[in-house]
């Protein structure tokens, strides 16, 4: 028998262009009729060569509500186009980093991933869908502009007519006419990669040692509870009581499962009541991670440097291969740059998104690198991993501890200081504004672009102290496939060296979100808060953008 395919005639729908990180949207829409289908259909429209027939493909979310639904469509479409093997997570399940190493240990052709991120899920919220290539990375963006192409001229899509839908739950092979369905467990792989990456047995002798340690991961009801049990308490032996939010839910218990000071609120009360030495947190799809102390918060631009200067010393996996560059996305402090600069490497500054630094992975020219937005990473995978950050830290403090008992999390940041200089750093987040007044406030700063002093513009003017040498906008040439991408930020540069970054999110579902991204360095004085230490920025920054005057807001909704 052979796989009886039949055609849907259908038409375009507006706005299906994948935005930073695949296409999110409210449920609603995904839930029209067609709409779901046309976006999947053009995803293997636009599949590289040599395109959907006979590849193998990993399909998996982050356990939100619609994530089951849009498997099934998947497959019934994907074997249409093709696919001859379909590898999908228990239930539907996979975190994003987890669909990464699949892709690329199995070998697969691609995968797409279910999942809206940090974005909040349940039927009335978000849900997403984005498409990884070969590598295990994100689809760069000649692929997504494909990709929308095809959203905009479709006019059928293919489905095969399978009968009842895919077992989901049942482990192994599902055979079926033209094509077969592999049902794996979504944590087995991606735990072997880390205990071949870290060092787990120093990490089990520093807890046996120091009972004091206190550890607290939050999954934020997010897809990685069943990942953090099975490393931190069955393979690392921390207690039950280290788990906070370990149950996935497809609403992530309504809250939004973003970690940061603002969303991961039980997080940080928690580890402030319980002077908890080491605090951690993942998002809804397990990409990005936060780590803080009760005494010390990690910002996400530190964090990463931090884990580059001590890779090759401590972390086993750096250890045997070395570390081949850095790199940070542009808006993320410059404390890495320093490390690079330190230890003689590359360091490459790339737009915001993490599909920006697959090709220099590729290429054998990075292995850390981050995001201030809470991502962190290095060259195991394609895609930022919270957990992986989140057990470098744990690999770290262990390290570090073996010469200097009772390090903290503050004095190994205290230390890092000593040696750098602070890059302090903060970003105001100004969620779901009105559109027209965003973009008005955004056109009104680009028309400032300028390197030296004109009518116009404010290059050579004084902003609470702070004198403005440069404004642009950023654009980035990959050095590999040199293709260019404009428009990836405002930049107003100081000639302190201080920065302040203006950026539109491309992540949000509705109106459109302010992120305005503040930096300065401080080669001597470590230990200021940061909302003090960068106050007359953050002024010089609203003054600049007159952002309550197009936004109406007075306050962000997030600050990290
Ligand atoms: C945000 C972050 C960006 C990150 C992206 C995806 O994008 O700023 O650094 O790569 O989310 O992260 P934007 O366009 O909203 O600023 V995740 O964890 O939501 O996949
Ligand atoms: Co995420």
């Amino acid at each position: 028998m052979s796989l009886s395919v039949r055609s849907v005639a259908t038409t375009p729908f507006d706005g299906q262009k994948p935005g930073t990180s695949g296409l999110r949207k409210r449920v609603a829409v995904f839930q029209q009729e067609h709409y779901t289908e046309n976006f999947v259909q053009a995803i293997f429209t636009a599949m590289p060569a040599p395109g959907p027939k006979n590849a193998v493909l990993v399909v998996g979310g982050d356990g939100r509500y619609f994530v089951k639904d849009a498997v099934q469509k998947i497959v019934r479409i994907g074997a249409a186009n093709g696919i001859a093997k379909f590898i999908i997570g228990q239930n539907g399940i996979l975190s994003t980093p987890a669909a990464s190493a699949i892709v690329r240990k199995r070998q697969a052709d691609g995968g797409i991933i279910l999942t809206a991120s940090h974005n909040p899920g349940g039927p009335k919220n978000d849900f997403g869908i984005k498409y990884n290539m070969r590598n295990g990375g994100p689809a760069p963006e000649s692929v997504t502009d494909a990709i929308f192409a095809a959203t905009r001229s479709i006019s059928e899509y293919h489905m095969a007519d399978i009968g009842n839908d895919i077992d989901l739950a049942a482990l192994g092979t599902q055979k079926f006419d033209g094509f077969e369905v592999e049902i794996v467990d979504p944590v087995n792989d991606y735990v072997e990669l880390l205990k071949d990456i870290f060092d787990f047995d120093l990490i089990r002798q520093f807890r046996e040692k120091t009972p004091d340690f206190k550890l607290l991961f939050d999954a934020l009801n997010g897809v990685t509870g069943p990942y953090g049990r099975r490393i931190f308490v069955d393979e690392l032996g921390f207690s039950e009581s280290s788990l906070e939010q370990c149950e996935p839910l497809e609403d992530f218990g309504g809250g939004h499962p973003d970690p940061n000071l603002t969303y991961a609120y039980k997080l940080v009360e928690r580890v402030e009541k319980e002077a908890i030495s080491f605090g951690a947190a993942s998002d809804g799809d397990g990409d990005r991670n936060m780590v803080l102390s009760h005494d010390w918060f990690v910002t996400p631009s530190d964090s990463v440097a931090l884990i580059a200067h001590y890779a090759a010393e401590c972390i086993p996996y750096f250890k045997r291969s070395g570390v081949h560059g850095l790199a940070r996305s542009m808006p993320t402090s410059c404390a890495i740059d320093r490390v690079a600069a330190a230890k003689g490497l590359e360091v490459f500054e790339v737009p915001t998104g993490w599909k920006f630094f697959g090709n220099l992975m590729d290429a054998g020219r990075l292995s850390i690198c981050g995001e201030e937005s809470f991502g962190t990473g290095s060259d195991h995978i394609r895609e930022k991993d919270g957990i992986w950050a989140i057990v470098a830290w744990l690999n770290i403090i262990a390290h570090v501890n073996r010469s200097t008992p009772g390090a903290s999390v503050r004095s190994i940041m205290q230390d890092f200081y000593s040696i750098y200089g602070r890059n302090y750093f903060t970003r105001y987040d100004y969620e779901e504004v009105e559109s027209d007044g965003a973009a008005r406030m955004v056109d009104r700063l680009r028309s400032f672009i300028s390197e030296t002093e004109s009518d116009s513009g404010i290059v050579g003017k004084v902003f609470g102290g702070f004198t403005v040498a440069k404004v642009d906008d950023f654009e980035y040439t990959d050095p590999i496939d040199h293709s260019v991408s404009r428009r990836q930020g405002i930049r107003v540069i100081f000639d302190d060296s201080s920065r302040i970054i203006f950026r539109l999110s491309g992540t949000g579902s509705q109106g459109a979100t302010v992120r305005i991204y503040i930096e300065r360095f401080d080669p001597s004085s470590f230990d200021i808060d940061a909302q003090v230490a960068l106050k007359p920025l953050v002024d010089a920054a609203l003054e600049i953008s007159q952002l309550e005057q197009f936004t109406g807001r007075k306050e962000p909704t997030v600050i990290t």
